[in-house]
């Protein structure tokens, strides 16, 4: 019976079911064998597993994401880089993040969120934690011969040693970096692209050397406008038909305002490589899109730069009245999230402890009011100073005398004014969900 059951499933005899066999596990002890399977419809595929029902009990779910990164081969696939840097082992990276409890989104390129809230709260995550956005693989530069290169409109030419870098004035700034997409899963009806839940966002304490301290080195020439940013990864992109590397670019005037760090320390350590060791740009209050890991080129040009993932995407895109309409994602939007209690948590009835932390972009935060059980709006108490470039922890302690499903909501309000929305304006590629955060809390 068995052998006719392993003969069953060879790829070939698939097949004819219409059915691709894409991955198959078995856990050791465990009389179950795990397989992933594509077909055109789900009758095909329960006609071929009829042969399974006859000697044991049959599950189909629908794959997620996850299974999708393992029917690709899990870590071990090759994916094309533009081979201008060595790429770190991806096994080792995926194995890395999963043992620091980070969630997989997709092992390559390696893409993981923090979850919440066993893992955000306080002033900063730590390393370990901290979520991970990526485009292609992970660079593997060599320290000793890294070099900044800062060029194009620009009285002096400079190619900066990591000691150079070291050697120049530096600065400390605690930092929130949120991902554009953070939240896109929550949209309705469903996006493309990451689907990033609600963790694609963290805090560090940023080191480095101010931006303007290199810029006023080199001598931005006058006809100097706009200020590329380079990155060491690439690879291929779809609809690009050379390599493409990750390369962002800001105004000169929007670097001479903001307090951007070019960052070779994460928390008081070395950058860790997944976040671009070992140099990177921190855009303080913009989506972290524009802090582009493996800084190894700075150019200043005279116009607006428009490469892929300055032009392509990273952009809010709607239909208005039949005519398409853009617009850049660029500062954070305002929102809050819960990360205590944690969704479906128990709590006995008494005092219930509410919190969570607060961002903005536009200005520091406000107030963060939370709603208990659809009730009106109490205010938080922000915990700690006022901050401008991360996130405000905040608290609130309910009293619930009621045992059963409680709903909590919190929303945040900037000094700017700005407030969080019911629902966020959906958006092709699914950027800048800031809809009000929700968990629910069984009362015991
Ligand atoms: N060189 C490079 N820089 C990059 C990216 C990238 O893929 N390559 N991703 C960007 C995006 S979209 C985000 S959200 C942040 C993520 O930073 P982190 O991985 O340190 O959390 O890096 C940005 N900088
Ligand atoms: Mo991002």
């Amino acid at each position: 019976m068995g052998a006719m059951l392993l003969n069953h499933l060879s790829r070939p005899n698939a097949r004819q079911y219409g059915v691709e066999i894409q991955g198959e596990a078995v856990v050791q002890g465990e009389h179950t064998l795990y397989f992933i399977a594509e077909a055109g419809d789900e009758n095909r595929l329960r006609e071929f597993m009829q042969a399974f029902q006859e000697v044991g009990s049959l599950d189909v779910y629908p794959a997620s994401t996850c299974a999708r990164v393992v029917a690709g081969g899990g870590c071990a696939t090759p994916m094309p880089m533009s081979g201008s840097a060595p790429a770190i082992d991806p096994a080792d990276a995926c194995q890395q993040a999963m043992e620091a409890g980070l969630v997989v989104q997709r092992a390559h390129p390696l893409n993981c969120e923090t979850p919440i809230p066993a893992l955000i709260g306080g002033a900063a995550v730590p390393n370990a934690h901290f979520y991970v956005r990526n485009h292609f693989q992970i660079p593997n530069l060599d320290p000793s011969v890294f070099r900044l290169e800062v060029g194009g409109l620009v009285e002096r030419e400079l190619s900066l040693s990591v000691d150079d870098l070291h050697n120049l004035p530096s600065q400390t700034l605690t930092v929130t970096l949120e991902c554009a997409g953070n939240g896109r899963a929550l949209f309705e009806p469903p996006i493309e692209g990451e689907k990033w839940n609600l963790g694609a966002v963290s805090t560090a304490e940023w080191t480095g050397v101010p931006l303007m301290e290199v810029l006023d080195r080199a001598g931005v020439r006058p006809s100097g406008r706009e200020v590329l940013f380079r990155g060491a990864d690439g690879g291929t992109v779809a609809g690009h038909s050379g390599p493409v590397c990750f390369e962002r670019s800001l105004r000169l005037d929007q670097c001479r305002d903001a307090d951007l760090l070019l960052a070779y320390a994460m928390n008081g350590e070395p950058l860790p490589l997944q976040h671009g060791y070992p140099l990177r740009l921190v855009v303080p209050d913009w989506y972290a899109v524009a802090s582009v890991k493996w800084l190894t080129g700075i150019e200043l040009l005279d116009r607006p730069f428009r490469g892929h993932y300055q032009h392509d995407k990273y952009w809010y895109e709607w239909e208005r009245d039949g005519e398409p309409v853009r617009e850049p994602a660029t500062l954070q939007r305002v929102r809050a999230l819960i990360t205590e209690p944690a969704p479906e948590h128990q709590t006995p009835r008494g005092d219930v402890a509410i919190r969570g932390v607060a961002w903005s972009g536009a200005a520091a935060i406000d107030r963060v009011e939370v709603s208990v059980g659809g009730g009106g709006w109490q205010q938080a108490r922000l915990v700690g100073e006022r901050r401008r470039h991360s996130w405000q922890p905040w608290e609130l302690i309910i009293s619930v005398l009621e045992p059963g499903m409680l709903t909590v909501q919190a929303r945040a309000t900037d000094l700017a004014g700005r407030t969080q929305p019911e629902r966020a304006e959906w958006n092709r590629l699914g950027y800048g969900n800031n809809a009000i955060h929700q968990v629910e809390v069984r009362i015991l």
